[in-house]
């Protein structure tokens, strides 16, 4: 269908004017790129793109990724425009308090809205997840007869994204797994916050992702039919690379005072706008959409619903002819999960003595082959991590079936593209390093919590217990700073059937993240505890794993590899003595009140709790009455079993610490 320049070049100005009443309204936000990417949008959600206002969800839609999430109004301007449920109230309501036009895109908020963005660069590590799971799903699910997904990933990245590492890091990966299905568009206005551009960089971007694979074209990003007409090259390109417009344009464009210059950037322009909408053609009304281009956008629906209800019938064809891919794909979709997966995986051997991430390696395979849609990965340690899907090959280029995703050495990237493969909507992602690399990941996981994304992290190598690596790789302040990020469910389990309850607890997640942080080395299996409660005891966060024998006079908690200290401390103290396991503090938070209180009885004040880390978090749970054993220093070079000694990891440490408070 040819393009509408006429109406689309009306439609970016009334999308300008939206943008300037909005900030202006709210007296804050960014000007600057729904004012220079205005054509931008007019050709994507006025042409390019194919979506479906009325069912936001549709699985073949194009995403499109705002990466420079600054620029919301940008988006929001144009899911208005598109037809959304978003009505111009809510772009009046711009920034303000239960508005659906928060300050930056937040995923769940705003129909359209394909992923919570604002941290630069993340967004771009988002559709580079994207563009993963839309490979994988046409694997797995397009046959010969019907190719039920064929859809294009778009993300608009500014300067900034760009310099970000973790975009750097998931861009490598997009042009070394070649995904052709990645648009990547740059806004390259020479203009960053503070500064011109050339201020902070030098570097020819457009050669850099040349070098990491992609296709590159250059377009006066102004230009309606020259930016078409590249977006289709672009779309239809054959060359089996990812695809990077460097689109050339002016920041805040409309408002020739700032335009070009960083004051262009923010809300800078604001004090210009009533004088410059005339110039630009726009009526004084403020929020003004004009009925043209209303009509058009309703028109422009239609033609989207009719590819919407082909895809339907196409759809249907395929899942009559395909019913156990249908109902697989369904199960996706709605992130159905059996109730019985805990059950899956078999009891360890009584008398196995086995590292927590071995244990993980064993209950990830049942838990594999239970959830066909849950993918792996690794940070190039799969040899340390052992969370290989050892049923299923790599993903790459040759294979999109694979489940197991080589990331290289990316935690950030792997942590943003995780989030990408969730967004998607399909499958179910997980990902591995060593736990003291978090930090590596940690912008990622704060948005997998923020955006509640079902993503699943396997980190190894939990403690000091690391051993002869040395500080550098033993955390010490990792999980209780973890723990503090909302929403992320943090298990540290204390044995391998811990661990079984673990991964289950992780994997039927479905309204947000969770890390499971695992032993480097051996720890022994707490037989004295039934199998069944210390897998029940983990999905509830806390439980009692050694019941007093007389009246209740003092409570050890632990967790992780310390709870064979607790266990072993209460044998020697005698009959008053209750061990609670605590792999999950945030999931005990989510009991009621009667199950904490039964296993943490508040009027047994005497309490002591052990975990190889940082103490400041465990007050919480032992009060200003308790002791808590811990580690408040960094670690040191040495084996690990030497360093855990040294530094009081032990059941002696416990037994001093319950004496100093009942004698
Ligand atoms: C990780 C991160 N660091 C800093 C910021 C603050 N910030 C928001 S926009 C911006 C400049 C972005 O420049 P560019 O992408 O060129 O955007 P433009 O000026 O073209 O709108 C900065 C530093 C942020 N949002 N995220």
């Amino acid at each position: 269908m040819p393009l509408d320049t006429k109406i689309l070049s009306q439609a970016a100005t009334e999308a300008r004017g939206l943008a300037m009443d909005a900030v202006q309204a709210a007296a804050s936000g960014h000007l600057g790129l729904p004012l220079g990417c205005a054509e931008i949008g007019a050709v994507l959600f006025g042409h390019a793109l194919s979506y479906f206002p009325e069912d936001p969800g549709w699985i073949n839609r194009d995403r499109f990724v705002l990466s420079a999430g600054h620029g919301s109004m940008f988006l929001y301007s144009w899911l208005h425009l598109a037809g959304y449920d978003l009505p111009i109230g809510e772009i009046k309501r711009f920034r303000q308090l239960h508005s659906k036009t928060p300050g930056h895109p937040e995923f769940g908020e705003t129909p359209g809205v394909e992923a919570t963005t604002g941290p630069l660069g993340q967004g771009v590590g988002n559709a580079v997840g994207m563009a993963v799971a839309s490979k994988m799903a046409e694997a797995r699910f397009n046959t010969k007869e019907h190719a039920i997904f064929d859809h294009k990933i778009v993300c608009l990245a500014g300067d900034g994204c760009l310099q970000e590492g973790v975009a750097s890091e998931a861009a490598a990966f997009g042009g070394h797994q070649k995904l052709d299905n990645l648009i990547l568009i740059y806004d390259s206005n020479d203009v960053t916050l503070d500064a011109m551009a050339k201020m902070s960089q030098s570097e020819d971007t457009a050669e850099r992702f040349r070098a990491y694979g992609y296709d590159v074209h250059i377009v006066n990003g102004q230009d309606l039919e020259g930016f078409f007409a590249t977006f289709e090259a672009a779309k239809y390109a054959t060359t089996g690379k990812p695809q990077f417009i460097v689109a050339r344009t002016l920041i805040g464009k409309g408002i020739p005072e700032v335009a070009g210059t960083q004051k262009a950037h923010g809300e800078g322009g604001v004090k210009y706008v009533d004088a410059d909408r005339k110039t630009l053609g726009l009526p004084d009304e403020k929020f003004y959409v004009s009925k043209e281009v209303y009509e058009y956008f309703a028109g422009h629906r239609q033609v989207l619903k009719q590819r919407y209800l082909d895809w339907q019938e196409k759809y249907s064809g395929w899942k009559n002819a395909n019913p156990d891919l249908a109902a697989l794909l369904d199960r996706g979709v709605h992130r159905e999960i059996p109730p019985d997966l805990v059950s899956k995986i078999p009891a360890f051997p009584k008398d196995s003595k086995i590292a927590t991430r071995k244990a993980g390696s064993d209950v990830l395979q049942p838990i594999a082959e239970a959830l066909p849609l849950v993918i792996g990965g690794s940070a190039d340690l799969y040899g340390s991590t052992l969370n290989y899907i050892q049923a299923e090959k790599d993903f790459n280029p040759e294979n999109r079936s694979g489940r197991n995703i080589r990331f290289g050495i990316r935690e950030h990237g792997m942590c943003a593209i995780l989030n990408g493969i969730a967004y998607h909507g399909i499958f179910v992602p997980s990902g591995a390093t060593f736990l003291v690399f978090a930090d590596y990941c940690r912008p990622s996981i704060r948005l997998a919590s923020l955006a509640r994304l079902p993503v699943v992290y396997i980190f190894t190598h939990d403690s000091v217990g690391v051993g002869e690596d040395g500080p550098t790789h033993q955390p010490v302040e990792t999980v209780s700073g973890l723990r503090v990020i909302p929403h992320l469910d943090v298990i540290r389990p204390g044995d391998p059937e811990e661990t079984a309850g673990a991964f289950a607890a992780a994997f039927s997640r479905t309204d947000g993240p969770t890390l499971i942080a695992l032993t480097r080395q051996a720890i022994p299996l707490q037989n004295e505890v039934p199998v069944e409660v210390r897998r029940e005891g983990v999905r509830k966060g806390a439980y009692v794993a050694h019941k007093e024998t007389a009246k209740l006079e003092v409570i050890i908690l632990a967790t992780g590899s310390e709870l064979q200290h607790a266990l072993n401390a209460a044998k020697q103290l005698g009959d008053g003595v209750r061990v609670v396991s605590v792999p999950c503090t945030e999931r005990f938070w989510r009991q009621d009140e009667g199950y904490r209180d039964e296993v943490l009885p508040p009027s047994c004040r005497k309490r002591v709790a052990i975990e190889a880390g940082v103490t400041a978090l465990w007050y919480q749970f032992v009060g200003l009455d308790g002791k808590v054993v811990g580690i408040d220093r960094f670690g040191m070079s040495a084996p690990g079993g030497k360093v855990m000694t040294e530094l009081g990891m032990t059941a002696e440490s416990v037994i001093q610490a319950v004496k100093s408070l009942t004698a």
